[in-house]
Formats: structure tokens, C-alpha cells, sequence
């Protein structure tokens, strides 16, 4: 199933990366209000994710891929902290996109569980393996500090991202699943990175206004 997850995701993946704000990301253009945005909506996904695995601990295949050391929600609360101040919960709110995510996310954990798999490979295997080119170009677009709101990127209880990686894949292809649940898991995953491109392509919007003001307010 792991195989067939990466080939049945590879186009997903060259798509995603072609979004307008993930381009300007990675060459180095992303402001901190926007990145807070990001990270914001990221803060309720992986909120309904890990809520839902919790829940589903003692579920025959989800709770198979019950790894806490994988979840982010905290260190996304610390990179809150430092973009947004001590009262960021009064303020991060989830976009229409991220609303439309979680609600899914919180759907099939009610209704379908075995499909919370494709949500936590793309999301933590995906964070596993561009996590750390993410983090320098994170840190160096925005001059951050070391150490500094880049909790997002590491994955303290896990000392060896490849071998991990490989665990879990192993993991995965041992859940014993028949071919109907894996092409359901494999379109659940590409509809997954459908819901991140959306969220993306939200921020696209609100990056242009960013710098629409900031060129306004430099004149
Ligand atoms: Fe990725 N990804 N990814 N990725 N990615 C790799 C593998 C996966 C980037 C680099 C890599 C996203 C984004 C970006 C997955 C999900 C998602 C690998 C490793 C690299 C180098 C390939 C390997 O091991 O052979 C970069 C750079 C990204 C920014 C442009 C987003 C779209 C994630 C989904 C939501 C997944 C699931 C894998 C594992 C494949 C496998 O099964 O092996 C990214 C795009 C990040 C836009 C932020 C914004």
C-alpha cells in the first residue's frame, strides 16, 4: 500500500508544489502574517487529526498508526506564540478552506476511520520528508532566530526521519487492507492534497494583498 500511495500521489505532489504562494515560498518570499495564516489553519488540522486518532486508538487498522511523537498540534502552538503573541487563541481562526478539511477529517473519523490513513500519511510523511528544506527556507525568508518558530519542522522524539519513514511504510503495507480500502485510501489521499492546495491557494490571495500594502505603505 505504500507504493501505491507514493505513485498514486505523485501528480497530487507536482501540483501542489505549483501553487503561486508555495512558489514564492520556497524562493524565499513569504512575509510573517501570511506564514502565521499558514501555520493558524495547520493548527486545526492537525487538531481534528490527532483528536481522531486519540479517539480511534483501539481501532484494528487505525490504531495501528497511533505514533504521538509524530503530532504537531503543540509545536504548532509554540510557533503560534511566537507569531502571533500570547493571546493567539483569541485571534487564529481557520479559513474557509481549513473549515472544509477539518470538517472532513472529523467526518470520516466518525463515519469512515480506515481513511484517516491517507490524511496522516500526507500530512506526516510529507512533513518528514520536505520538513527540513521547509524549515531553512522558512527561517531564512523571514530572518528568524535560531531556534524560533520552526517547532513545526521538528520532530524532537524522532531521531532518524528516513528510518521512521520506513517504519511507518512498513507499518502501513502490514495493516493486511484488500485492494477496494487501498484505492479508497489512495483517492482520500489525493483528496487531501486537493484540501491542502486549497489552503494554499487561499494564502496566495492574501499574500498579494500583504504586498500590495506593504508597497503601498513604503511609498
Ligand atoms: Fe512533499 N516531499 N514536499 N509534500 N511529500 C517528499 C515526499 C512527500 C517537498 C519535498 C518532498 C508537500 C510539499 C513539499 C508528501 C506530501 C507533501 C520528498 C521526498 C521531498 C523531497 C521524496 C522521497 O523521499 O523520495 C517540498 C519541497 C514541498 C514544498 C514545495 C505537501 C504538498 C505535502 C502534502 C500535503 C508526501 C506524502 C511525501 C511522501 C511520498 C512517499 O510516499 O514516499 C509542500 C507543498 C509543502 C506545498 C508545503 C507546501
Amino acid at each position: 500500500m505504500s507504493v501505491q500511495l507514493r505513485e498514486g500521489t505523485k501528480q497530487s505532489h507536482t501540483m501542489a508544489e505549483n501553487v503561486g504562494f508555495i512558489k514564492c515560498f520556497l524562493k524565499g518570499v513569504v512575509d510573517k502574517r501570511t506564514y502565521s495564516r499558514y501555520v493558524g489553519n495547520f493548527y486545526f488540522v492537525y487538531s481534528a487529526l490527532e483528536e481522531g486518532f486519540t479517539q480511534l486508538r483501539q481501532h484494528p487498522v487505525v490504531g495501528k498508526l497511533y505514533y504521538p511523537e509524530l503530532w504537531r498540534k503543540s509545536s504548532i502552538e509554540q510557533d503560534l506564540a511566537y507569531f502571533v503573541g500570547p493571546n493567539w487563541r483569541s485571534t487564529v481562526q481557520p479559513s474557509p478552506a481549513c473549515q472544509v478539511y477539518v470538517e472532513r477529517i472529523r467526518e470520516i473519523a466518525k463515519n469512515d476511520p480506515v481513511l484517516l490513513v491517507a490524511h496522516a500519511y500526507t500530512r506526516y510523511i510529507g512533513d518528514l520528508s520536505g520538513g527540513q528544506i521547509l524549515k531553512k527556507i522558512a527561517r531564512r525568508a523571514m530572518d528568524l532566530p535560531e531556534g524560533e518558530g520552526t517547532a513545526f519542522y521538528d520532530f524532537e522524539q524522532i531521531p532518524h526521519e528516513g528510518k521512521f519513514k520506513q517504519r511507518y511504510r512498513a507499518q502501513m503495507d502490514a495493516l493486511g487492507l484488500d485492494q477496494v480500502t487501498i484505492d479508497r485510501i489512495v483517492a482520500e489521499a489525493n483528496y487531501a492534497f486537493k484540501m491542502n492546495m486549497d489552503l494554499f491557494k487561499e494564502l496566495e490571495g492574501n499574500w498579494l494583498l500583504s504586498m500590495a500594502r506593504l508597497t503601498w505603505n513604503s511609498l
